[in-house]
């Protein structure tokens, strides 16, 4: 792996340039504030973190290096981690070399293979996961030479580059060995050495041998790579790696943040959403029925899945990404239609539900994700947040690889009491 090495040290140096001369010439100059409702409101919007792999802009939508989506839409997932790490694609020999690593780590141990049919069948798939990936704690190199004191601070991040590279290239087998054994109870497939990492995915899950499915599997993963570094799983994992914890529990840790319904989870609830309408109201319901069931779930408390984010403010560009792929290969699907007409009735409401309190009532991309994995033939709903954590993983390591570049430090913000802080406004 050298020459992707070499680039990511590159990249690292690069950037490392620029803190220097910030923390050089502005170390101390203030770039923004904090107010008492971010304080108290789950710091929304507070500028708190320095994320290199990804930008969220809150009407474009993720950007990877300066890409926007429709640039970088159609590239397998192994050039999208490189262009995360690096911050430039891979040319041939760059994405050959990364593919060849890829496919010669890509086997499971046989103890993971154990482990995996043992497990209970009644966890959520995102927990046979979660614990799997942690069960392959023991193979990672960096916690090894760093336990035989070998390791100096400046070599951190190549070793996090190593397991990272390590951990990716198991993600289709384990994954799609959960899918396959605990979910169809079936056997798994054969890893498929002359596919990219993206094709083995789907052809190891085995449910539809179309290749418009490699294709949406490819795009699935490469639009929920990586989200900035504030998402509640990205940071969960940086945290966790910022204590030098390796990357399969800082994975492991970002894991179980995305199993949850306000955040990756939306997946699978949106898909049992959509169902819950077709059964009510037929796989052709009208819009004013759509009106009133959006309403009623309103008024019993309950959020509507898939719309509204903590950043964006328009449309999600990777929710519009999905919807051209829908328009190409499935436009007749009713679940596709039931989300065009959600679409059209949600944001609606949601722009004046609670006093217009709600930021952002347009879909964010898991309002459409899960239909396409149903459409072509992933009918397990519970299987989707799996998915998307399988992505997101790339996020997690390159992070984590770049953070460790950049020698950045234990992540530890100061917290305060109530009481004090009732004390400084008092004294402000
Ligand atoms: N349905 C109903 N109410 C909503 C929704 C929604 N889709 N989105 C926001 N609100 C409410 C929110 O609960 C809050 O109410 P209250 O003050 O009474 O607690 C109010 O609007 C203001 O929240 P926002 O500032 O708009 O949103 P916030 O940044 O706090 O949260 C989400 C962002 C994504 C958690 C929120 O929009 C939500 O719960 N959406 C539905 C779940 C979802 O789709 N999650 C997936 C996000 C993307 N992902 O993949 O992770
Ligand atoms: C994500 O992809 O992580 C979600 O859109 C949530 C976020 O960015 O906050």
């Amino acid at each position: 792996m050298e020459q992707f090495k070499n680039n990511v040290k590159k990249r690292i140096d690069y950037l490392g340039m620029e803190i220097a001369w910030m923390l050089r010439e502005h170390g101390k100059t203030v770039v923004g504030e904090v107010s008492v409702k971010q304080l108290l409101g789950g710091m929304r919007g507070l500028t708190a973190l320095v994320c290199n792999t990804s930008y969220v802009d809150p009407y474009r939508g993720l950007f990877i290096s300066d890409y926007a989506i429709p640039e970088f839409e159609d590239k397998l997932p192994e050039e999208i981690f490189y262009l995360l790490c690096a911050g430039k694609f891979p040319n041939e020999t760059e994405l050959a070399e990364l593919q060849e690593e890829l496919a010669f780590r890509a086997e499971l141990p046989d103890y993971l293979w154990t482990f995996i049919r043992q497990l209970p069948r009644h966890l959520h798939p995102m927990t046979m996961f979660s614990l799997c990936v942690l069960a392959l704690e023991g193979e990672s190199v960096f916690k090894q030479k760093y336990e035989a004191g070998e390791l100096g601070k400046s070599e951190y991040w190549e070793y996090m580059l190593e397991d990272a590279v390590s951990l990716l290239a198991k993600l289709p087998a384990l994954a799609a060995a959960i899918y396959r054994i605990h979910l169809l109870r079936e056997e798994p497939m054969d890893y498929h050495p002359s596919l990219d990492w993206g094709s083995n995915l789907a052809h190891m899950l085995g449910v539809n041998p179309e290749l418009s499915f490699a294709e949406l599997v490819r795009l699935y993963m490469v639009l929920h790579c990586d989200h900035e570094g504030g998402n509640v799983s990205a940071f969960t994992s940086r945290v966790v790696n910022s204590a030098l914890s390796n990357l399969y529990y800082a994975t492991s840790a970002g894991l179980n943040g995305l199993a949850g319904p306000l955040h990756g989870l939306a997946n699978q609830v949106c898909l049992r959403f959509i169902r819950g309408i077709h059964e009510r109201f037929g796989e052709s319901p009208g819009t004013d029925q759509l009106d009133a069931f959006v309403r009623e779930e309103l008024d019993a408390g309950r959020v509507i899945p898939g719309y509204g984010h903590a950043v964006l403010r328009v449309t999600d560009p990777r929710f519009t990404a999905f919807m051209e792929f829908g328009n190409r290969h499935c436009p007749n699907s009713p679940f596709l239609q039931t989300v065009k007409k959600l679409y059209y009735v949600v944001p609606n409401i949601l722009k004046t539900y609670k006093e217009g309190k709600v930021a952002n009532p347009y879909p964010n991309v898991d309002a459409i994700s899960g239909t396409l994995l149903y459409q072509f033939g992933i009918s397990h709903f519970d299987f989707y947040t799996v998915m998307f954590g399988i992505s997101r993983t790339f996020g997690f390591c390159a992070q984590s690889i770049i953070a460790l570049g950049l020698n950045q430090p234990i992540i530890r913000p100061k917290s305060v009491t109530n009481k004090w802080l009732m004390d400084a406004l008092e004294r402000a």
